[in-house]
């Protein structure tokens, strides 16, 4: 830091440099992240301030909190659920994983461990890292599900939690959260629920219905993003419970501030983003949530169509807005360069190896043509 700070237009030139080194979401196929709706901005910049870790000072935005808990709770399928507004899906997923290991650790139970699909996102390796749990990887089925054989034959009693997802990151694939529930039932395992992704798409969905959240009786907690396909602002992700006593678990004692405990992993915690989650959901209701779905899903359609014309496979027909297209293996990385090369961002996805791509709503019809015509001209 220099001893003199500068003019205040002299640090916006400085910010306008940086920012245009930031690319626009325009041409990017990569990312579960888009801009966020306009009243999410506002209601973002209005709560600047606002500093949940200490919520006594701040009862608008609780309540906005309590709120937004609530709307996400009742679209999955249970309005009485107990969360609250994290980070995003990394935080959602180590807090299930936190409450349920303190929960058996109080119990006694020592050498635990949580089985996750082999398409389970890197936050599970974090997790048993934080956690000191041994993170056991379920192998898939043909259409990259979570093969529910595999799940029960790594249970053992030191078995503590299984997890399936509803909207895998690589491939955006739905694992049968309904037999893994059989299972929890019959062997009284947690179930947790990684929607980080699929949350605020698989409700919306017209062509299928998937039974994937609190409907199903013996899911224990679902991660859920805001800040992915629920046009908030970063960051904003949501943690619910069905029985209040796992989010207990996650309490600690804050006698000097105005609330008596926490349960959230950080302290000090944005009160902006989640007024924007809060005002999007306002503001959106369930008809305008299914009309982005839509749109993005119609798109999605679009691209798989066009890209079998040029005979080019999806790995998967999509079941949600993610694309994963078959080329031969030894092709897939020169594809995604060239791509790259002409300003595209997209990825590969690890086994099957394949192009990734993610349509979003920040994603336009004309992007989805430049891209097949790109496509064409470089495979
Ligand atoms: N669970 C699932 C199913 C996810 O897809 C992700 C992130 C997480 C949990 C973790 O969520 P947070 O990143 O909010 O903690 N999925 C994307 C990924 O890692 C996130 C992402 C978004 C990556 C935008 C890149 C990007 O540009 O691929």
């Amino acid at each position: 830091m220099e001893e003199r700070g500068m003019e205040i237009e002299a640090v916006k030139k400085l910010l306008q440099d940086k920012k245009r080194k930031d690319m626009a979401y325009e041409k990017i196929l990569t990312s579960m992240c888009t801009y966020p709706h306009e009243i999410a901005a506002y209601a973002h910049e209005m709560f600047l301030e606002a500093n949940l870790g200490d919520s006594g000072l701040f009862l608008g935005a609780k309540e906005m909190e309590e709120e937004a808990v609530r709307m996400i709770g009742e679209l999955l399928g249970n309005e009485n659920a107990f969360g609250y507004i994290s980070t995003g899906g990394t935080e959602s997923n180590i807090q299930a994983i936190h409450a349920i290991r303190n929960r058996k650790r109080r119990d006694g139970l020592k050498a635990m461990n949580v089985i996750v699909p082999e398409t389970a996102h890197f936050s599970f390796d974090k997790i048993g890292d934080l956690l000191s749990i041994e993170v056991r990887k379920a192998a898939l089925d043909d259409e990259l599900r979570v093969d529910v054989k595999s799940v029960e034959e790594l249970i053992d009693d030191k078995t503590i939690c299984m997890v399936g997802i509803a909207g895998t990151t690589e491939f955006g694939q739905i694992d049968p959260i309904e037999e893994l529930a059989g299972i929890a039932k019959d062997r009284d395992i947690f179930l947790h629920v990684d929607a980080a992704f699929g949350g605020f798409v698989i409700p919306f969905l017209q062509e299928q219905k998937y039974a994937f959240d609190f409907s199903v009786e013996d899911v224990s907690s679902i991660s859920i993003d805001p800040h992915k396909m629920g046009m908030s602002t970063i960051p904003a992700g949501c943690i619910l419970f069905r029985d209040e006593s796992y989010l207990s678990e996650l309490a600690v004692l804050t006698p000097y501030l105005t609330t008596g405990e926490q349960c959230s992993l950080l302290g000090t915690r944005s009160g902006a983003s989640v007024a924007a989650t809060y005002a999007v959901l306002k503001y959106f209701g369930r008809e305008g949530m299914k009309k982005i779905v839509s749109e993005c899903m119609e798109l999605t359609r679009t691209l798989v169509q066009g890209a079998k014309a040029i005979g080019v496979s999806p790995v998967i027909e999509p079941v949600m807005n993610v694309v994963t297209l078959s080329l031969p293996a030894a092709e897939v990385d020169r594809v995604a360069n060239a791509l790259e090369a002409k300003g595209w961002r997209v990825s590969v996805t690890r086994v099957p190896k394949a192009l990734r791509l993610v349509i979003m709503p920040h994603v336009k019809e004309e992007t989805v043509k430049a891209f097949l015509d790109d496509l064409e001209a470089v495979r």
